[in-house]
Formats: C-alpha cells, structure tokens, sequence
C-alpha cells in the first residue's frame, strides 16, 4: 500500500506523521547492516496477549509474577499448566505483517540479526534466520537436572509434569525467567552486532526488561539510528530518533514500502 492511497487512521494521530516514515525510510535504504529487536507487541496481532497490556492476566496472576524461577520451585504444576495454555494459543496462532517484513528484511539487507524477545516461534516460522531468540523459546524444555534441551510433546501436561527421558528428573521451560542469565553467546551475539548496525529497529516492546533494551540503546550509543515502533510512548520511544507511533503490523509494511521504493 502506497503512502499517498489510503492513508490509516494512525498517520494523522499526534505523534505520527509522514515525516518520520520517510526519514526512517531514507536511512533504512542506504544501511548494510541491520538490527532488529522485538517484543510481545509485535505478536499482538497474531493474537498473543502481551505480558504487560490488557489480557496479560491468566487465572489472577500476571505473567510477570509466574516467569519467575521461584514460582516454579513453589508450584510447578501451575507454572507449567500456564505454559501449556500459552503453548496452545502460540500453536493456533500464525504471522503476522510485521514478521513477514522482518522475514522479507532478512533476505534484503547483506548483515541482520533479529534479537527477538518472543518466545512463542511467529519470526522462525515467517521465515527470519538470522534470528537469536533471546528468551528462549516456548516449545522447548529443559532437564533441571542434566539440562538437556528437548522438544515438547503437545501433550496435556497438568496431570503429569513432564520429565527427562534420560534421567527422569523434571523438566522446566527452555526459557529466561527473571533473574536467570541469559544462555552463553546470545546475548554476546545481539550486543556484538549492536556496535556494528547503522539502523536498530525496535517494534512492540515496552522496554521495560533488561539486557534487551540495552542491546538497542548500546547500537544508539554507536552511532546507529533508532527507530521505534509501537502505538504507546514508552521510555525508549522517547530517546528514538524516529518513534512511529502505530501497530507494528501496519507501520512496518508502511515503512519497508517506502524503503523499497528508495531502493530501486
Ligand atoms: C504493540 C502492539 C502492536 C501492543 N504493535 N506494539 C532493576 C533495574 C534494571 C534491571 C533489573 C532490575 N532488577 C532486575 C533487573 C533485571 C531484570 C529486569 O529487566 N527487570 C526489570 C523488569 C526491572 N532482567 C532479568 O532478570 C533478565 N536477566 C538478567 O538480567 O540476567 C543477568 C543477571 C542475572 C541475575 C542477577 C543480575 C543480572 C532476564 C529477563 C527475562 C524476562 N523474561 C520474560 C518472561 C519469560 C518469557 C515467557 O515466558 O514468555 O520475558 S518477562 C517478559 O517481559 C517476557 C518478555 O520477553 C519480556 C519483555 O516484555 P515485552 O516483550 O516488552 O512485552 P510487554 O507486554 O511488556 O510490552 C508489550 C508492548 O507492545 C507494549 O509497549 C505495547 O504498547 C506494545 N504493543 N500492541 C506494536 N500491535
Ligand atoms: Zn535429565
């Protein structure tokens, strides 16, 4: 959809205009090298409630309070009956717009990396492949013993948690819960190629966890232009040198159509 045919609501609302689609898209044609972060907000429209907006509470318990590895020492069986609803809604869902232009974005600039927040698979499955999956990622689990990383059944785990087929010891989300470090080298690798992007994208986080946000302001600090995508002012949007305020399923066909218009 061009920029001059129907316009969305959005473009006229007050902290949107043309300008910053058009700047945005001035320095994304130039740049070689490309990073991208993102966070729930981008699978909203695929249907996956975020973690800190509106239908982020299961059962009475917000999502902040069950990723945690003390709610899993105190009460695993519910932890893991929260995965599995959550697994349900990550396996009904597919991509949307925003993961498609990512996935497109991939294949177009010569150096990318997508650093994604998500856990629910949207980018791997739109086709992203230069992509490190930050928190893990939600059909996967882990011995708590052995640590073995294995596939999970789409087995209904509340009446039996489930366990290591090597050494029978519980098995946890392969996910980093708050407090936990993150696995060797991924982190590493979205700080490494932060120093070196021209462009950081930052689409539907609220910039509210660390070190992922880092991983952005650090590409900033050396001397990348940040662009963040997201309907709500968050504190990262107000340090952006572009904040485009809308859906990350509509801002991003908008601004990857007017850089591919730059670039022919
Ligand atoms: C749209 C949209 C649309 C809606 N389009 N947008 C004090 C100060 C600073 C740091 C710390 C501190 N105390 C502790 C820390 C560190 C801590 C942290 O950051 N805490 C802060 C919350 C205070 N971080 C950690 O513990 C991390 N580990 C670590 O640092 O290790 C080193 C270390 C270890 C021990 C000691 C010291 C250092 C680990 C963080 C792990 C986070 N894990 C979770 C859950 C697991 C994943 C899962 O189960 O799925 O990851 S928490 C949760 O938040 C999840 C998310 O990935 C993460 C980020 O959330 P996100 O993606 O931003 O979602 P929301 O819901 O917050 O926002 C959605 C946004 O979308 C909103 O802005 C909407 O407006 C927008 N939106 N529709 C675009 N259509
Ligand atoms: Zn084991």
């Amino acid at each position: 959809m061009g920029l001059d045919t129907a316009e969305p609501r959005w473009f006229r609302g007050p902290n949107m205009n043309i300008g910053q689609i058009d700047a945005s898209a001035t320095v994304l044609a130039a740049a070689t090298r490309v990073l991208a972060v993102t966070g729930a907000g981008v699978s909203a429209e695929s249907g996956i409630p975020t973690f800190r907006g509106a239908g982020g509470l299961w059962e009475g318990h917000r999502a902040t309070e069950l990723a945690t590895p003390g709610a899993f020492a105190r009460d695993p069986a519910t932890v893991w009956r929260w995965y599995q609803w959550r697994r349900g809604v990550c396996l009904e869902a597919v991509p949307n717009p925003a993961h498609r232009v990512l996935a497109e974005m991939d294949d177009v600039f010569p150096e990318f990396l997508l650093a994604t927040q998500n856990v629910d698979g949207l980018h791997p499955q739109a086709g992203s492949s230069r992509l490190v999956e930050l928190h893990g990622n939600i059909h996967q689990g882990r011995c708590t013993e052995c640590e073995q990383v294995v596939p999970l059944p789409d087995q209904d785990v509340i009446d039996a948690l489930p366990t290591c087929a090597s050494c029978s010891a519980l098995l946890r989300p392969h996910i980093v819960w708050f407090g936990e470090s993150y696995r060797p080298g991924v982190l590493e690798s979205a700080l490494a190629f932060s120093q070196r992007a021209e462009v950081v994208i930052v689409a539907g986080t609220s910039a509210q966890v660390w070190p992922p946000i880092a991983v952005a302001l650090r590409g900033q600090e050396a001397g990348a232009v940040l662009i963040d995508i997201n309907p709500e002012s968050t504190d990262l949007s107000v340090r952006a040198d572009h904040y485009l305020a809308g859906p990350a399923g509509e801002v991003l066909p908008h601004l990857w159509d007017a850089t591919r218009r730059r670039m022919t």
